[in-house]
Order: structure tokens, then sequence, then C-alpha cells
């Protein structure tokens, strides 16, 4: 079935019973329908047993795929899509003879730092490549449980509240690595041999080493055969989760992480206070993406997938506890939101969540801090960009 973006379809009726989102790819298999393409991916392989080097069944082989996948979202799809986009309104504007000023000026000057940002990912690319071999060459050697499992996190980060909150409700034994952002802990080359993107969160299990909060969710579910309800072997089931996991990044993510900033990062890191309709835009962005995801993924059961909790609303509510650290109560005025928020705290339970959020929850206290000088100089553009 066709769905051309450009000629408009995605609009049409038909469509949007396939895919309330109206965006494509979509899948429909009988009664079951699917968005987001690295959930139907993930469908398609486990459905019709494809080639197992497609998605592999080895653990940590098949978390790289997962780790790739997660990475894509915020690194190489939002630039690549900024590229396309701004060829078609080059073309647009060359037909229709406007300025730049009208067609979009904002974007089209913000493509400058894309040619820095390609040449940044081709050299993180070639660097992974030139050491896959070596780490294959070196599980192979792994004495298997012969090194702890460790956790790199910082507890202000979200995705490392994720992965906290996931091991220690499931007593999945791990070393606690703290790497404090603020001190630019991330940068130190010890860190660098656990994740090259200078990320966190990161795992080390042995010589095996990952990325990406996802990632790094599936991988740890896999390996302790944590609870189904978490990541469901039904396949239609756990395609559901990643609908949301794969969802979540553009979304979610996108936004909510945008009211720390306003709020807090930019003036402890600028000195400057942004007007109130920078919070105002973005939290009418947030706003687009509660509506969603009340009435996509939520709609009126307890949890996203149904009366259990899944990876899918723990992501969620570890990224709205953003907000609620910088005083944006976006569960007010939302009750069905709120009502599954005490759910998901309840599952969890509530003394690990308070645990988990303590840092957050209390971040407005942080107004005396030393900020490592090269994070400043590392995050100035990402500063830049929102104070526009
Ligand atoms: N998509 C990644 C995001 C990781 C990420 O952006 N981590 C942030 C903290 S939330 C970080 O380490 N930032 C350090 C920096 O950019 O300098 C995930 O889910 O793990």
């Amino acid at each position: 079935m066709s769905g051309d973006e450009l000629a408009g379809q995605q609009h049409s009726d038909g469509f949007g019973k396939v895919n309330v989102l109206r965006k494509v790819p979509a899948l429909k298999d009988g009664d079951f329908t699917l968005p987001e393409s690295p959930a139907i991916l993930a469908y398609l392989s486990q459905k019709y047993k494809t080639p197992d080097h497609w998605y592999p069944l080895d653990m940590k082989k098949r978390a790289w795929v997962d780790e790739y996948l997660a990475w894509q979202h915020s690194a190489i799809r939002p630039s690549v899509l900024k590229i396309f986009w701004l060829k078609r309104l080059v073309k647009i504007r060359r037909r229709k003879k406007c300025t730049c000023d009208e067609m979009f000026s904002d974007f089209i000057l913000s493509s400058h730092t894309d040619r820095a940002q390609q040449n940044m990912w081709r050299q993180i690319i070639s660097e992974c490549k030139k050491t896959q071999y070596d780490r294959e060459e070196r599980w192979r050697a792994e004495d298997a449980g012969r090194m702890g499992l460790e956790l790199y996190l910082d507890l202000l980060s979200q995705p490392c509240r994720t992965v906290y909150i996931f091991a220690k409700k499931n007593n999945i034994p791990f070393e606690f690595k703290h790497v404090e952002l603020f001190k630019g802990q991330h940068y130190r080359e010890e860190f660098g041999k656990v994740n090259i993107l200078k990320k966190v969160p990161a795992l080390k299990d042995g010589v095996f080493t990952l990325a990406e909060s996802t990632a790094i969710l599936l991988y740890l579910s896999r390996k302790y055969n944590t609870p189904d309800h978490w990541y469901p072997s039904d396949i239609q089931k756990r395609a559901r989760v990643d609908e949301y996991l794969s969802w979540h990044h553009t979304n979610i993510r996108a936004n909510a992480p945008k009211t720390l900033w306003i709020k807090v990062l930019i003036p402890l890191f600028t000195g400057q206070t942004l007007p109130p309709e920078k919070l105002q835009e973005v939290m009418d962005e947030l706003a687009i993406s509660l509506k969603q995801f009340e009435e996509k993924f939520l709609q009126d059961k307890p949890f996203i997938l149904g009366s259990e909790i899944s990876l899918a609303d723990l992501v969620a509510i570890v990224e709205l506890m953003q907000p609620i650290g910088v005083g944006c109560d976006i569960f007010e005025d939302r009750p069905k939101l709120s009502e599954w928020r005490n759910r998901v705290e309840e599952a969890v339970g509530k003394e690990l969540f308070q645990e988990a959020h303590e840092i957050i929850l209390n971040i407005k206290e942080l107004s005396n801090i030393q900020i490592d000088p090269q994070l400043k100089a590392h995050l100035a553009p990402v500063l830049r960009k929102i104070m526009k």
C-alpha cells in the first residue's frame, strides 16, 4: 500500500486506521498494526525467521544491533533529515523565487553544523569498525563470568535512571561506576575505553562493552532472563515495546529534557536566564507528544502493554520526571497520565523510584556547582541552539 508522504496520502482516512500518527512506514498483519521502522524490522525478522546475520541470536551481537538502532535516532537521523529537507527547500525556493528568510532561514543556517557533524560520525564509525574485529576476538577468549557486570551511570541522566531502576528491581548484581557529568568524568581516557561516544549510561560485562540505554536494557533482560512482562516473548507484544522505544527518541525524549536545560542548565552554564516564551514553546511541543502518548500508547490501559509494566513504561516515566524536577508539573491537569505515573511508581517500588530520582528532584540545589570547562565547551553549540 502506498503512503506517499509528499503527496499527503498519509492523511487519508484509510491510512489513519493503520497508523494514527500518520507516518510511514507502517505494517498491517491481519488485525495487528505497527509503525516505527526498527519495531517493524524486529517483528519481521522474528516472525519470518530471517537469516541470523540480520538480527543475530548471539546476545552480544544482537546488543550491538540494538545499540546502533538506538544511537542513530539522535545522531545520524536528525541531520540526514535536515539535509534532505534543506535540499527540497532550496528547490522550492528557486521555484517560488522567495528569499532565504521566507524559506525557514533559521533552518537553512543551522545546516552549517552538519558538515562538521558528518565528519565526526565518519570518524566514529571508522573507529568502531576498526575495534569491532578486535572485540569479537576478545569475546572468544573471554573467560565467562571472570569479571562482574559494571554499569557506568550518573543518576542525573534519565537513560541512566532507567538502567539503574531496571537492574535494581530485577536484583541484577552490578558494580555502580559513578561517572559525574558535571565534573566531565565522561571525557576521561579510562571511560573512553568503555564508551568511545563518551556518554552515559554504558555497560561493561567482562570485556564486552555496550552503550545506549535501550540496548543495555534489552541485553540485561536477555542475559538475566527477567520476568516476561518487561520485554514479552510474544512477538506482537514485544513489537509494541519496540514501537514505543523507537517513537520515544524523537518525541518525549526530544522535548522533555529541554525544560531542564532552559530552567536550570542554561542559567548554570551561562549565567543567563531565558525569556518565559522559550519555556512556553517547549511546553507546547511537549504537550503534543504527551497527547500522542495518551491517545496512541496508553489509551485506557493501566500500562502501555496492558495490565503489566514493561520497559516502555519505565523509559517513558524517567524522561517525564525531568520536567517535574524543575517545577514544570506536566501531570497536573492530566489525570490519565498522573494515574499511570502512580501505577508505574507502585510497580517499580516507591522507595527505589524515589532513590533513583533524588538528584533530579533536588536539581535546584546544584546552583553553586563548578562545571567542567571541557563540558562547557562541548555543550556550547547545543546551548546556542536552544538559546536562539
Ligand atoms: N541515546 C542515549 C543517550 C545518552 C546520553 O545522551 N547521555 C547523556 C546524559 S543523559 C550524556 O552522557 N551526555 C554527556 C555529553 O553529551 O557530554 C541513551 O539512551 O543511552
